[in-house]
């Protein structure tokens, strides 16, 4: 288990820069023995739509994808996230469980909450940014082993901020399930949660009995569909 941790957190500080592939080709390993390692628990945000406390409880219920960015992002950010929508919209389609997209800004000082709505929407309708002080941003992306740093060099207002590409999948308890790098497409991530979805479902009857009928699959809307949703120009 310890031992186990060490990896995980080995794993994550690959993920910065360019250690994706073996990233993903660790995770499978890392993830039955980092299952209930320490990676998630309490956080208190602010929810931008709202613009009220906004808390890890509040996740509880249902799957929840979880991706720590910033909204200044210049091409990572956007394309994470616009695979984070697309997988959201896949799993509804093929189990009928609606997975809670979520947003973390680690940039309080631009990303208001007013902000973090705006960019949310343009990615999935029920995506939810989240931003908060300095404080708790920082706590959230400790809890979550997110690494970010302000790079030197920018403006007062124009800067970059260098973090950890990794999403996040919480299963409806609130506890870390596993996590996605940067080098999984959204047709993988889809698979992947609603394997886990499906697989909660047969334990977990009420979540079972929770899920809508999985939508008609005359439209093939993947493209179109995603690109409305994540147009970013
Ligand atoms: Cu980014």
């Amino acid at each position: 288990m310890v031992a186990g941790l060490g990896v995980f957190l080995g794993v994550v500080a690959l993920a910065q820069g360019t250690a994706d592939k073996r990233v993903g080709d660790m995770m499978a390993k890392s993830q039955q023995v980092a299952g209930k390692a320490a990676v998630g628990g309490p956080f208190r945000l602010t929810e931008g739509a709202s613009a009220r406390p906004f808390t890890n409880r509040d996740l509880l219920g249902e799957f929840a994808l979880i991706y720590f960015g910033f909204t200044h992002c210049p091409d990572i950010c956007p394309d994470e996230l616009e695979k984070v929508a697309e997988a959201v919209d896949a799993v509804e389609r093929t189990t009928g469980a609606r997975v809670v997209p979520c947003f973390i800004s680690v940039d309080p000082k631009r990303d208001t909450p007013a902000r973090v709505a705006d960019y949310v929407r343009e990615f999935h309708p029920r995506m939810l940014g989240l931003t908060g002080t300095d404080a708790a941003v920082t706590d959230a992306a400790k809890a979550y082993r997110v690494y970010f740093a302000t790079t030197p060099g920018g403006g007062e207002e124009d800067y970059l901020v260098d973090h950890s590409i990794i999403t996040y999948l919480i299963d409806p308890k609130g506890e870390f399930v596993t996590f996605y790098s940067k080098a999984f497409d959204s047709a993988q991530l889809a698979e992947s949660i609603a394997g886990h979805v499906m697989a909660w479902a047969e334990k977990d009857a009420a979540y079972m009995a929770g899920l809508a009928c999985p939508m008609p699959k005359d439209k093939e809307d993947g493209e179109g569909a995603k690109k409305e949703g994540g147009r970013k120009e």
